[in-house]
């Protein structure tokens, strides 16, 4: 057990990638990140390191590497280390499961779903992975998430009790109080390729809540970008666009849509709060 304590506490002052985000979002206003799934069928880990060295050309500001139907735990350490070789902005792991985990990521979305209906995906295999966490000197930033309808595959896996698209309240209540029990960040979606949430959840939660809000889901224009950033969105994910046209266009169309992004986070200045 002491040697975890030292283990950990000689990490304790070097570079966190939450600080990262947390100095650039005041300083940009908002942020774009790139989500690429770590899946064998879907891509080459030399592709993904493709992918994101476009992204990152492109203006992105962080690598996410996540997806629900992640199977194959090698694969996910080999694509970490494929980009980490290929770009240096930080990799961040938005897990899906247990099998996600990677100590090759410089940090971990930790996170909760918090409208689940289950509470293995609210603290159980978070209690699980903690040890690994730990361990693998990954920086867990906490992260309230929380599932809209339709919700797609996460929402399925997830057991969430999905929260209604016509009462952005709802949403709002789940993300104070996710603030309130002191996670660092907010997670809106309604799911991967699907349908967005609606604009007005995240105005309300933004109203609501001082801690950063991620948002992705169907993210596809420069007009739907610009629309959720000035709604409080800070952080904007986007997934599927990039398999679909990054390769093709050598990230010039995602270029248009974080220059969007940026240019509207300048009209809404940020002044987050390290916690
Ligand atoms: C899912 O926000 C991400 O959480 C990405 O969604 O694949 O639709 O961009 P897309």
């Amino acid at each position: 057990m002491k040697q975890v304590v030292n283990v950990l506490s000689s990490k304790i002052n070097e570079f966190s990638t939450y600080e990262y985000i947390i100095n650039k979002l005041n300083k940009e206003g908002a942020l774009h990140f790139s989500l690429i799934d770590p899946d064998p069928t879907k891509q080459s880990t030399k592709k993904a390191a493709k992918m994101a060295k476009h992204a990152v050309e492109a203006g992105t500001d962080a690598i996410l590497i996540g997806g629900s139907t992640v199977f194959d735990q090698r694969f996910v350490d080999d694509t970490i280390i494929a980009i980490k070789e290929a770009v240096n902005v930080p990799v961040i792991i938005f897990p899906g499961g247990i099998s996600n985990v990677s100590r090759e990521a410089d940090a971990i979305l930790f996170m909760s779903l918090l409208n689940s209906e289950d509470p293995y995906f609210i603290i159980g295999q978070q209690a699980l992975a903690s040890y690994t966490v730990k361990t693998a000197d990954l920086e867990p930033i906490s992260t309230g998430y929380l599932i809209i309808e339709p919700g797609a595959t996460a929402g399925w896996i997830g057991r969430a009790k999905l929260l209604p698209r016509k009462k952005p309240k709802l949403t709002a209540a789940y993300s104070l109080a996710a603030e309130m029990f002191g996670f660092k960040m907010i997670y809106l979606e309604a799911g991967s390729g699907g349908e967005r949430i609606p604009t007005d959840i995240i105005q309300v939660c933004s109203n609501f809540v001082n801690i950063p809000i991620i948002t992705g889901g169907g993210v596809n224009s420069k007009e739907v970008a610009r629309e959720f950033v000035k709604a409080g969105a800070d952080i904007i994910v986007m997934g599927t666009f990039l398999e679909d046209n990054i390769l093709k266009d050598n990230g010039n169309s995602l270029k248009v849509i974080i220059s969007e992004i940026k240019k509207t986070g300048k009209e809404c200045p940020k002044n987050y709060c390290l916690k």
